[in-house]
């Protein structure tokens, strides 16, 4: 069975956006792959966060992860920092790595533009990244075409340690959706929906409630047009929310701008609410059920078990190859 690996940063809260365009590929594809997915909260610390925040956060994503529909049967799911391994053999590659080649990582380029003094670990990430891959012999990485260059930099990486050392790397292939949903902030309907944005009116984070989901939704910038209709150039906005509605109902656009077709904008706004807050009220009544049972510790202790014995082989296989320790 082919193998996948993805995670999801523990660097906000997540929304709408993290079920919709990553969560679910995951659930998606759990029957068909051995399928592991973990929280890269070391990834996180790339830029500043609070030690309280962000210990909260790994264990709610978890939670979320579950509560949305990955079945921890089907899935390995971990915590990258409970894993040596992964820092380990990421300094490997990055011995192996080149400066011109990791500064052409785009990512690396906005986010560094934000600071005065740039962390190292921003520059490094896609390398650590290329470690949680790599250590698990990973076929294919979902994730979202923003991270497209760091799976492709993974590849290349691989590529030149089997060519220098024997074989030892399986080379990743990015797996893109070709038409993933991508939700747009509710207020900047031309911008992602980001959890790490710093409005969060434009933004539906899965613990929010009804009432302020109703409200976020109410609120949705649209146009003047009152015409519904999907043109996310020149209606960001009503697409955004007709995007929404069809990726909760599992319904093609067809299908959507057909049944609103001589809907006014509030009573579309409305119905779009109703099916945001069905699905997110069934996530959050699993969500507090699973923080308040054992269930999460077993679950992670199972998986930094597997991951951890699946990690020291893969590394000690690499560290003998490049003739570390004794
Ligand atoms: P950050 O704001 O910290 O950069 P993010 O909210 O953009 O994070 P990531 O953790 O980088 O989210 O993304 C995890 C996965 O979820 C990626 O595959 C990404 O493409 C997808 N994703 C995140 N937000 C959205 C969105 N609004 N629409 C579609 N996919 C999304
Ligand atoms: N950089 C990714 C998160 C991430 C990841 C990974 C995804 C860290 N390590 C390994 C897939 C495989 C992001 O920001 N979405």
């Amino acid at each position: 069975m082919k193998r996948i690996l993805t995670g999801l940063q523990p660097s906000g809260e997540l929304t709408l956006g993290s079920l919709l365009g990553g969560i679910n590929q995951s659930i998606r594809y759990q029957d068909e792959f051995e399928s592991f997915i973990f929280v890269p909260d070391m990834h996180a610390i790339t830029v500043p966060q609070d030690p309280k925040i962000l210990r909260d956060r790994i264990k709610k994503n978890v939670a979320l992860y579950i509560a949305c529909g990955i079945d921890p049967k089907k899935n390995i799911i971990y915590i990258q920092s409970e894993n040596l391994y992964h820092a380990n053999l990421s300094w490997i590659l990055e011995c192996n790595t080149y400066m011109g080649e990791a500064s052409r990582m785009t990512q690396f380029k906005d986010k560094s533009s934000k600071f005065q003094n740039v962390p190292v670990g921003l520059f490094t990430y896609p390398i650590l990244m290329a470690s949680d891959i790599l250590l698990y012999d990973a076929d294919y990485v979902p994730t979202g075409m923003d991270q497209k260059q760091h799976v492709e930099l993974c590849r290349d990486l691989a590529g030149r340690f089997n060519k220098k050392y024997g074989d030892t790397f399986k080379l990743p292939v990015p797996m893109i959706p070709k038409m993933g949903a991508k939700i747009m902030d509710l207020q900047e309907p031309t911008k992602k929906m980001s959890k790490s944005s710093p409005n969060p009116k434009g933004i539906i984070y899965l613990l929010d409630d009804e009432k302020t989901i109703r409200k976020k939704i109410m609120a949705a910038v649209t146009d003047s047009d009152a015409r519904v209709d999907y043109d996310p150039d020149k209606k960001p906005g009503i697409s955004n929310l007709l995007t929404i509605y069809a990726s909760l109902k599992e319904l093609s656009m067809e299908e959507v701008v057909s049944y609103f077709k001589d809907y006014n904008y509030g009573s579309l706004k409305k119905e779009v609410a109703d099916v945001v807050v069905e699905k997110l009220m069934g996530i959050q009544e699993k969500y507090y059920e699973l923080m308040q049972s054992d269930e999460m510790e077993q679950i992670l202790n199972h998986g930094a078990e597997v991951t951890n014995e699946i990690a020291r082989k893969k590394y000690e296989d690499v560290r003998r190859k490049i003739g570390l320790g004794r």
